[in-house]
């Protein structure tokens, strides 16, 4: 997300073939998906290539008239120098630098493309195994990613060394496939042992994982939200509707924190940090399901999940149904979690959107029926959210010292602060707050007195 305000997005073409037993809604979903995949690390897709076909084709995934189709339009865009001191600010007059392909597709058919059309090549999974790379937080979803990550490499190590020979041109790839990497050296044998290694750790991991969570969960500081769901229904939007300008990345706490955090805005007491998952994925290859779930591990941090769903999308009670089998799976069911039926505004007309909220709202009694365009909504949601960790906030009465008066800063970041006299010794607050963090602070408060006697 941060990517995405930090650089102009980088342009790049689609390409797929839509095999005989693929619907046409499928096709489209999956399609899209792709579009918000590649959004996620940072290119917008400007056109789209797509043909029918009984099969791929062994060369080039796609027939020798449509590669040459996406070569023309490739050659036709500008080109600009690649100069690294220039941004490019006006993204429609830079270069396509980039092909998605909605498959996974052999390393011989990704290097014909390439040659082609002179434009580099993702494929479907390794675009999916970019973004678990970038998320993946803990060593255990880490280890989780490289393991699929060998997989993914392994035979295209191979064959990439037999198409490069010894001055090969070298990738500028993001993925897999990367540039540098000695074909020779890693061979076959090294990476399967390279993953035994690293599964063996992650056993031993998860249980080290567990007691960490036992004893973060004792501290609990920070109300954190974690928002769920699958890719395009609205996660990202919602994230930044709730915590609002940009401004906040620049805030010194969070500055620390990960890029995918940010603080509930307007802010609130106490004080609520939303967290973007790495979405769920329609057309998930079943190679890279292990290290999804580990990716999704910061879900179980979270003090609430905001489970997201598209109520435009046909297929959303299914998506409710797998989400929710994940989350038990990975044991985040046991974190308390607010539906979201989002996307409302996109569901016929405005007699439709009414039945639709009805039926929603019987089935689910305490969902929120949305749409993340609609600010009002934005707003309710935000209460919601607020209401949820203020249900155990308790007011009492904090004394500081004039010698801990470093502490007030605190304070008023933690509590709300009801009323603040002052007397000869210190000032003395009534707040309200977290029982926590209310309880540190007195003994903060206390320690100072005791340490240092005042200044004055
Ligand atoms: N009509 C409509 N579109 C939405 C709504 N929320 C998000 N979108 C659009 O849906 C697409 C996917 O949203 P995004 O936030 O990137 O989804 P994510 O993959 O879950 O993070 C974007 O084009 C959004 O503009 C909504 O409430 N209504
Ligand atoms: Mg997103």
């Amino acid at each position: 997300m941060q990517q995405e305000l930090k650089e102009a997005p980088r342009r790049a073409v689609m390409a797929a073939v839509q095999l005989p037993n693929v619907s046409d809604t499928e096709f489209d979903a999956s399609l899209t998906e792709l579009r918000e995949l590649a959004k996620t690390l940072g290119f917008v897709v400007v056109q789209c290539f797509v043909q029918k076909r009984g099969g791929f084709d062994t060369t080039g995934y796609l027939g020798v008239g449509k590669r040459q189709e996406i070569r023309d339009y490739v050659t036709a865009a500008p080109r600009l120098e690649a100069d690294e001191g220039i941004p490019l600010t006006a993204p429609e007059s830079s270069e396509i630098d980039m092909i998605f392909v909605d498959h996974e597709i052999s390393p011989s058919q990704a290097r014909n493309l390439e040659l082609e059309t002179g434009c580099e090549v993702m494929d479907r999974t390794m675009v999916i195994l970019e973004i678990f790379h970038r998320n993946a937080r803990s060593r255990a979803a880490k280890a989780q990613v490289e393991i699929a990550r060998l997989g993914y490499m392994a035979p295209r190590l191979r064959e990439a060394a037999k198409l490069a020979g010894p001055q090969g041109r070298q990738r500028s790839g993001m993925g897999g496939r990367g540039a540098g990497e000695s074909h020779t050296e890693l061979d076959r044998r090294k990476i399967r042992d390279r993953i035994a290694e690293l599964q063996l750790e992650i056993v031993a991991m998860e249980a080290e994982r567990k007691t960490q969570r036992a004893r973060r969960q004792g501290r609990q500081s920070l109300a954190g939200v974690a928002l769920v769901g699958y890719t395009n229904a609205g996660k990202s939007t919602l994230m930044r509707a709730l915590t609002g300008s940009e401004v906040l990345v620049a805030n010194k706490l969070f500055a620390t924190l990960d890029t995918t955090v940010r603080t509930l805005y307007p802010e609130s007491v106490p004080r609520v940090l939303v967290s973007d998952t790495v979405g769920f994925i329609k057309n998930l290859p079943h190679g890279l399901v292990a290290s999804f779930k580990s990716t999704l591990d910061e879900a179980l941090d979270a003090s609430l999940l905001l489970h997201v769903i598209d109520a435009s999308d046909p297929g959303f009670e299914r998506q409710r149904e797998v989400t929710d089998a994940v989350l038990a799976e990975i044991g985040a069911d046991e974190v308390p979690r607010l539906r979201i039926f989002n996307k409302i505004d996109h569901v016929g007309d405005a007699d439709a959107q009414a039945a639709h909220t009805a039926a929603l709202q019987a089935q689910y009694p305490d969902c929120i029926v949305m749409s993340a365009r609609r600010p009002e909504d934005v707003a309710r949601l935000h209460k919601r959210i607020v209401a949820f960790f203020q249900q155990d906030l308790i007011e009492a009465q904090v004394h500081l010292p004039w010698s801990a008066q470093q502490l007030r800063k605190e304070l008023y970041a933690q509590c709300e602060v009801l009323d603040e006299q002052g007397d000869e010794t210190g000032a003395l607050f009534r707040v309200r707050g977290e029982p926590e963090a209310i309880e540190r602070l007195q003994a903060l408060a206390g320690g100072a007195t005791a340490a240092s006697p005042a200044d004055e």
